[in-house]
């Protein structure tokens, strides 16, 4: 039977290719999608979600939008990249059809509530950006902690230096957690199961020529593919990495990692604000610290092939 999932992420293209993986895959039953204002203007993604979804001919969850701003905006000349994805030339036939889903999208919060009030099994809450809305969602309503079975989290650095480059910081923060370090240690602090995801192991799988190339060589017969190498090519020139498509594969199949138990601790304030570090009185959570990178690839390529 399916995994069942709700996906909240933050809108960047990783985030836009984690959600289509785990749409398309035929092990997760995806039931609602939060588009958070983190990496991205989210009513932009909003559109573009429902391009995706027309362009592809998929169906089925709701997808919310919640856009207050979270603590620690990230940076603008990220966000903007929101603008040229809502815009991509691929999506030109689209307006003879009728769009994915009618009217003002709801928010998050409801959309979640919804979906885990009324579940018969617990979820799968996998996400890709800050944890801004999972936690105020538990703090409303710690009742629905039964209903999850586990996240499934990309954010933190454990045992390597982060991605923040903000004035007055250290550099030792995710940008996920550093987004919302509280939200990020209320989730920890649930003491639900967590499998964190960390810069620890993405920063092992940046996104190769080489695969990419495969990718081009499926596109011809598969939209979905063509979909994606047209969203990574948005991002050359920079390092980028399987961030958030690595953690929708952990939801996918997480047989082709290897996890290890530790306590975390992270750092809610400073200039350390955002760092995650083992601590002896830390939470536990299982870290991600192995993939079968051959088997990643093969399970992306696959996937995308379904359209
Ligand atoms: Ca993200």
């Amino acid at each position: 039977m399916p995994r069942t999932v709700i996906h909240d992420h933050d809108g960047h293209v990783d985030d836009l290719l984690s959600c289509i993986l785990l749409w398309l895959s035929p092990e997760i039953d995806l039931q609602a999608v939060g588009i958070t204002n983190g990496d991205c203007y989210a009513p932009q993604i909003f559109e573009a979600t429902q391009k995706i979804a027309t362009f592809l001919d998929i169906d089925g969850p709701e997808i919310a939008v919640t856009e207050d701003e979270v603590p620690n905006q990230f940076p603008d000349n990220w966000r903007r990249e929101s603008y040229i994805i809502n815009e991509l030339p691929l999506f030109e036939d689209n307006y003879l059809k009728k769009p994915y889903q009618q009217g003002r999208p709801r928010r998050i919060d409801s959309v979640f509530l919804d979906c885990l009030s009324n579940s018969k099994m617990p979820l799968t809450v996998v996400t890709t950006g800050p944890l801004t809305n999972m936690a105020r969602l538990l703090d409303a309503h710690p009742e629905l902690k039964e209903k999850i079975q586990e996240f499934i989290i990309m954010g933190g650095a454990v045992s390597v230096k982060g991605n923040v480059e903000e004035p007055g910081h250290d550099g030792s923060a995710e940008w996920n957690v550093y987004a919302d370090p509280i939200a990020f240690k209320q989730i920890v602090d649930t003491k639900l199961p967590i499998k964190l995801i960390t810069l620890d192991l993405t920063n092992e799988m940046p996104v190769t020529k080489d695969f990419i190339g495969k990718l081009e060589a499926q596109a011809e017969r598969s939209r979905a593919s063509a979909l994606a190498a047209k969203l990574w090519s948005l991002v050359k020139g920079f390092d980028y990495y399987f961030w958030d498509t690595i953690t929708a594969a952990v939801a996918i199949e997480p047989g082709l990692f290897t996890f290890k138990d530790i306590k975390i601790d992270v750092s809610t304030s400073g200039k350390t604000m955002g760092r995650t570090s083992q601590a002896l009185f830390g939470k536990k959570v299982q870290l991600a610290t192995q993939v079968n990178k051959q088997g990643f690839e093969d399970l992306l390529l696959s996937t995308l092939s379904i359209r």
